[in-house]
């Protein structure tokens, strides 16, 4: 059942590359997959084939290969993220029998990225919690506005290089005020920085993205490496938050302008979140961008 449902998936999918505005229809298999992914995970019978990560399946609809969006599932590739306390974004790794996991591999310096964004895409933080003894990861997160939040653990298992990213939301009670998605802009301002985003996102394929960085109109040659990079970009698909964590193109250079190489996994509208350092202090702009069909381009 649920690998018919897989398949099912993978098919939106391809329908979607085809160039039909699929988004919706891709939620209700995706949800499916979520509720049914005990029965047949197949990750369970693919460890040992090198990780391929969060492959759709085995079962005919590998759909050219494409892997299913990361961020999507609470229990994948053999690891389960469990809430330990919702009001402290504490969380846990559990493998597939259940037990806390407690050995990484260092990714981009650290052992795990905690991302968090709330369902209407605001509220994006990028931080690094600290694991205690039994396996509970715990990062102050003073999260002041009420709703859902998506949170994703990015992370490496020890004895593995290709990253799992699991997400789960979490409640904040209170007065829900959503903020509308800000519409397509190709410039962010933060503290005084002015971001500009050039190239274009095609679904399906490797996208050329190139973030300039400039404060006061002055170019910023001397941006700082952060996590061993000088730039780091996640991108949110809006409507299920399906996530993308990019890092810079070989030979960057410190600035202004940082190039990734971007795979969105189909058209829709994704929200952008560029994090970079500079003057000891990181910084996060955030952009709006449409993924279009790449056979129009
Ligand atoms: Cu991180």
């Amino acid at each position: 059942m649920a690998a018919a449902r897989l398949g099912g998936f993978a098919l939106v999918l391809a329908v979607a590359f085809a160039g039909a505005y699929g988004i919706g229809q891709a939620f209700g298999p995706v949800d499916s997959i979520d509720s049914g992914d005990s029965p047949a995970e197949p990750a369970a019978a693919g460890h040992g084939h090198g990780g391929g990560g969060e492959s759709g399946g085995e079962s005919g609809g590998h759909a050219e290969g494409e892997p299913l969006p990361a961020g999507l599932r609470v229990t994948a590739d053999g690891h389960t993220l469990e809430v330990v306390d919702p009001r402290g974004f504490a969380f846990r790794i559990l493998d597939e029998s259940g037990d806390p996991v407690t050995r990484f591999t260092p990714n981009h310096d650290k052992l795990m990225h905690l991302i968090v964004a709330r369902r209407d895409l605001s509220g994006f933080r990028h931080v690094h919690p600290e694991m205690s003894a039994d396996g509970t990861w715990r990062v102050p997160l003073d999260l002041r506005d009420a709703g859902d939040y998506r949170m994703f653990a990015d992370f490496v298992p020890a004895g593995r290089t290709e990253p799992v990213t699991l997400g789960v939301d979490v409640p904040v009670p209170g007065d829900y005020r959503p903020v509308p998605m800000p519409p397509p802009a190709l410039t962010a301002e933060v503290d005084g920085y002015r971001v500009t985003l050039s190239g274009h996102l095609d679904a399906g394929t490797t996208s050329r993205l190139t973030l300039t960085v400039d404060k006061g109109g002055v170019p910023v040659t001397d941006l700082q490496p952060y996590l061993g990079a000088y730039g780091h970009l996640v991108a949110l698909r809006q409507g299920d938050l399906a996530y993308l964590h990019v890092h810079p193109h070989d030979g960057a250079a410190a600035g202004p302008s940082v190039t990734f190489d971007t795979e969105v996994p189909s058209t829709g509208t994704y929200r952008l979140y560029l994090d970079f350092k500079h003057g000891d202090v990181v910084r996060t702009a955030e952009f709006t961008a449409v993924a279009e069909p790449h056979e129009e381009r």
